[in-house]
C-alpha cells in the first residue's frame, strides 16, 4: 500500500485520481475547495481530506515533515487561463511558487518515489504547426501559460539537478464526470452537459458557442488521463521528462455539439456569439512520446461522451 499525496485532490482530476487510488493506497488529499468540492472524493477509509491551500506553507512543511509520501502529484491550480489574466498575482502564487516551495520540501525526502506536475498545452501557446509535440516551440502567452511552463521548468530541472524524482504532463482538454460547469471557463464539455439538464426543465435554455464553432481541441476522456499518469509515475524513463496527455485526435465544437445531439437524440439550441479574446484556434497533441511507455486512448470522442452520458444524465 503506498502512500500518495495528491493537491487539488477534490477538483475533477484530483477527485477522480484519488478514488482510483484509493481502492489499493492510502490517500492524502489537500483542497482549498476553491473549484473543488469535497463530495468529489467517494467515502473512503483510505483518503483523508485536508482543506487548505498549496500556498500555506505551514500546512505544507507540517504536512511533508509528518508523512513520508511514495507519490506526490500536484494538480492544484487556479485552472483558468482567463481567472490568470484578472489576477496575475494570485495566480503565480498558486501556480508557481506553491511549486517551488513544494520541490524545496520534497528535495529532503529521501524516500518518494515521484513527484508529477501538471502543466498545460497552455504553454504552446497560438504558435499554429500542429500536431504539438513536447519539443515544438512554446509561445506562452497568458499568466496562466507562462506560471506552467516555469513551473514545469523547474520540476523538470530538480530532477536532473537534485536527483528528485519527477515529471511533468501537459493537459489538452480533459473531460468527464464531475468536472464543475459552473464557472464561464469550465470545460466546454460540461457546460454543454449542463445545457442538456436545464434543458429537460426549461425549453429556453441555449448554449453560447464563442466563434464559428469550426475551433478545434483534442479532448481526452478522464479514464485515459488517469491511465496516463498512472503510467508515468510508474515508469523510470519518465524521469525527469514532460508529456502530452491528449488523445492525438481533434474536432471542431460544431462537430462536438452535433455528436452529443446525436447520442442524447435530442438538439440543442445554439447561439453564436463572438469569439473568446485569445482564444487558440486549433488544438491537437502529438502522443508518440507517451505512447512510447505503452500508452493507449481507450476512449475516441463519441465512447468518452457515452460513459459521460451514463454518468451524469
Ligand atoms: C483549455 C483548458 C485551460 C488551458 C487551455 C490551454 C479546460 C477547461 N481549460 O482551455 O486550462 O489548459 O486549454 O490551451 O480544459 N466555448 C464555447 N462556449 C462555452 C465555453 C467554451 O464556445 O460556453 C469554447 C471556447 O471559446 C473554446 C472551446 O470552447 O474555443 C474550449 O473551451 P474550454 O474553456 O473548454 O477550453 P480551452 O481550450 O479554452
Amino acid at each position: 500500500m503506498s502512500k500518495i499525496l495528491i493537491t487539488g485532490g477534490a477538483g475533477f482530476i484530483g477527485s477522480t485520481l484519488a478514488n482510483y487510488y484509493s481502492k489499493n493506497h492510502s490517500v492524502v488529499v489537500v483542497d482549498d475547495l476553491s473549484m473543488g468540492k469535497q463530495e468529489n472524493l467517494i467515502e473512503s477509509k483510505n483518503i483523508t481530506f485536508i482543506q487548505g491551500s498549496v500556498t500555506d506553507r505551514n500546512l505544507m512543511s507540517q504536512l511533508l515533515e509528518k508523512q513520508q509520501f511514495d507519490y506526490i502529484f500536484h494538480l492544484a491550480a487556479i485552472a483558468s487561463v482567463a481567472d490568470s489574466v484578472q489576477r496575475p498575482v494570485e495566480t503565480h502564487l498558486v501556480n508557481f511558487d506553491s511549486v517551488f516551495y513544494l520541490l524545496e520540501l520534497v528535495k529532503k525526502q529521501s524516500g518518494l518515489k515521484r513527484l508529477l506536475f501538471s502543466s498545460s498545452a497552455a504553454v504552446y501557446g497560438d504558435e499554429p504547426t500542429l500536431p504539438k509535440q513536447e519539443e515544438s516551440v512554446i509561445r506562452p502567452l497568458t499568466p496562466y501559460a507562462i506560471d506552467k511552463f516555469s513551473a514545469e521548468k523547474y520540476v523538470v530541472d530538480y530532477c536532473h539537478l537534485y536527483g528528485v524524482p519527477t515529471s511533468a504532463v501537459r493537459f489538452f482538454n480533459v473531460y468527464g464526470p464531475n468536472q464543475n460547469p459552473n464557472s464561464p471557463y469550465s470545460g466546454v464539455i460540461s457546460i454543454v452537459m449542463d445545457c442538456y439538464k436545464q434543458l429537460s426543465k426549461n425549453k429556453n435554455t441555449f448554449f453560447t458557442m464563442f466563434g464559428d464553432g469550426n475551433q478545434s481541441r483534442d479532448f481526452i476522456y478522464i479514464d485515459d488521463v488517469i491511465k496516463a499518469l498512472d503510467l508515468i509515475v510508474n515508469s523510470k524513463e519518465t524521469l525527469g521528462q514532460v508529456y502530452n496527455v491528449g488523445t492525438g485526435n481533434s474536432v471542431t465544437l460544431n462537430e462536438l455539439i452535433h455528436t452529443i445531439g446525436k447520442l442524447l437524440d435530442k438538439d440543442l439550441p445554439v447561439n453564436y456569439e463572438s469569439e473568446r479574446e485569445g482564444d487558440i484556434r486549433e488544438s491537437l497533441a502529438d502522443i508518440s512520446k507517451i505512447k512510447g511507455i505503452g500508452f493507449e486512448p481507450k476512449f475516441d470522442i463519441k465512447e468518452g461522451l457515452r460513459n459521460y452520458i451514463k454518468h451524469e444524465l
